[in-house]
């Protein structure tokens, strides 16, 4: 049987922006209790949660102080197990976020590693030793700084990728491992659905020869993982691996299951930085290198691994503000990216709110809330960087573009919460809501939904294969999807100006099942025009 989650659409939910169920401004289970029939109309099968652990917060949850326990700020344990039944009366499976890279500074283990040397669980993180202002090499952290932290009770230095609450566990440990894989095993056996693994590619680090990511074990321990932890027949797990190369991604989402069901790769994401630079120093979407990407991941990965497919996350700005157009066009451009995705061969993830069109926020510097935006800044202050220059790179890129409140409705703070809110609900809730566009046939919500239902009802949709057409066409993006009698074309004009139709003949002997405008207009393609075609051989 093939695996479920090859024909499942998965959305991801953010809990702390999500839905608000008792007034203290962040989001929290019993609120995504309450919103599980929404997700039962949209027609998802699987909801991947970001960390709702014990946590001190300070990576919003991706620091956790107990792998057993829930926040007290999301919820109880009681709370979790209701939302897993709840969620399987409707058909719908818990994904849950698995934080291994590093643990939060106030977990336990964390807090005995740097008391004592002789600590039993000293050794699960990675220590050097060294002199205080001496550290061991000039590697730097991703949000900032040093990666190395001197404590002085242990008089040695603790390795950090990301915040310095975030040390890093030591996977070369064996002991370290089989508690990961035996908390895994203890959440499958809770009834979750499958596992999103952040930053999978930096398990097999070697700090000692400057390797973050794929270090020289990391497939030995990902294989050990696979064996020793997921062993629940029918659970998806997903890697996240900026690292990913379509070699790599054959390997982490081999077909024998020896590793995981898929990975999100970044590839396309990282192409609006400026060469050299990092993902602040924006430049334009060179528009052919996105299809020639997006090709050759649907090629190379075909029979021989399996894709996930996503614009957005918790980490990235808007779509429709990235590579749409928010303001006139907003609508169109949303179906738009949304066809283009779902067209597309592997498991499509959508990010809470990119079904109905959510925009980034363009709010001042002080309502942004996020430890990589307000690191940047200071870093960039003190290099005397022009405040406009910065703000753009915020509002361009910034975390927080994804983590504004969802926009229920057009009511106060958008339906996300009776208090007030964590961070700033975007204005353009009077606008963009949830409860509009469900009323509302023409709507990007119901333009996700209908994708969602025709990947149900036409196989083509998971099995066909991808051939990309027009490849140095500069503005449409189109390809077709074939298995057996039965072909999808996708056809995609990814900017906003009206062209002529460079594939006329598309509509001969196929139906248009969707478009992103409500009529057609014969040799021209509309400002974001998308249409899809079937076609089928009785
Ligand atoms: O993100 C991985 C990661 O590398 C991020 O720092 C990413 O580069 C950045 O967000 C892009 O702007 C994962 C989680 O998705 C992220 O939310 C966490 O902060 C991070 O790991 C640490 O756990
Ligand atoms: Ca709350």
């Amino acid at each position: 049987m093939a695996e479920w989650w090859k024909s499942a659409v998965i959305y991801q939910i953010y809990p702390r922006s999500f839905a608000d169920s008792n007034g203290d401004g962040i989001g929290d289970i019993p609120g995504i209790i309450s919103k599980l029939d929404y997700l039962q109309t949209l027609g998802v099968d699987a909801v991947w949660l970001s960390p709702v652990y014990r946590s001190p917060q300070d990576d919003n949850g991706y620091d956790i102080s107990d792998y057993r326990d829930i926040d007290p700020i999301f919820g109880t344990m009681e709370d979790m197990d209701r939302l897993i039944s709840e969620a399987d009366k409707r058909g719908i499976r818990i994904i849950m976020d698995l934080v291994l890279n590093h643990s939060s500074d106030e977990h336990p283990w964390f807090i005995s590693a740097r008391q004592s040397r002789e600590s039993p669980w000293h050794d699960y993180y990675i220590w050097r030793d060294g002199a205080e202002d001496a550290p061991p090499s000039d590697m730097g952290a991703s949000f900032g700084g040093s990666a190395w932290e001197w404590v002085p009770e242990v008089g040695q230095y603790y390795f950090h990728q990301f915040s310095v609450k975030q040390p890093d566990l030591n996977w070369e440990n064996p002991a370290l491992r089989r508690e990961l894989y035996d908390m895994i095993r203890w959440w499958a056996d809770k009834g979750i659905g499958g596992f999103r693994l952040d930053v999978v590619d930096h398990l097999g680090k070697d700090p000692d020869r400057g390797i973050t990511v794929k270090g020289p074990r990391l497939h030995e321990f990902i294989r050990e993982m696979s064996r020793e932890a997921f062993v629940k027949p029918g659970l998806v797990t997903v890697g996240e691996a900026w690292s990913a190369d379509t070699e790599s991604a054959k390997l982490y989402s081999a077909p024998d299951g020896s590793e995981l069901s898929m990975v999100f790769q970044f590839e396309h994401i990282k192409l609006d930085q400026a060469e050299g630079g990092e993902k602040w120093d924006l430049a334009p979407l060179p528009f052919l290198r996105f299809k020639e990407v997006l090709n050759r991941w649907q090629t190379a990965l075909s029979g021989q691994g399996w894709n996930s497919l996503f614009w957005e996350n918790h980490d990235l700005p808007r779509s429709v503000s990235r590579w749409g157009d928010d303001g006139k066009y907003r609508t169109e451009s949303a179906k738009m990216l949304a066809l283009l995705l779902h067209g597309l061969q592997g498991t499509p993830y959508i990010y809470q709110g990119q079904e109905l069109g959510m925009t980034n926020a363009r709010y001042p510097l002080e309502e942004y809330r996020d430890i990589e935006i307000r690191n940047m800044v200071s870093e960039r202050r003190a290099k005397g960087v022009p405040e406009e220059e910065i703000l753009r790179s915020v509002h361009a890129k910034g975390r927080d573009n994804a983590r504004t409140p969802m926009q229920w409705t057009d009511g106060k703070n958008a339906g996300f919460t009776d208090g007030s809110p964590w961070i700033k609900v975007n204005p353009n809730h009077a606008d963009i809501n949830a409860a509009s566009q469900l009323e509302d046939e023409s709507s990007v919500f119901r333009f996700y939904q209908t994708l969602i239902r025709l990947r149900k009802t036409h196989p083509v949709f998971t099995d066909g294969t991808f051939e990309m057409l027009l490849p140095d066409h500069p503005a449409v993006f189109a390809y077709t999807r074939t298995e057996g009698g039965s072909q999808l074309l996708v056809m995609c004009n990814f900017f906003g100006d009206t062209i002529p139709d460079p594939l006329p003949e598309a509509g001969a002997g196929r139906r248009l099942l969707l478009s992103s405008y409500p009529d057609e207009k014969p040799g021209i393609l509309r400002p974001y025009e998308a249409r899809l075609y079937l076609k089928e051989s009785e």
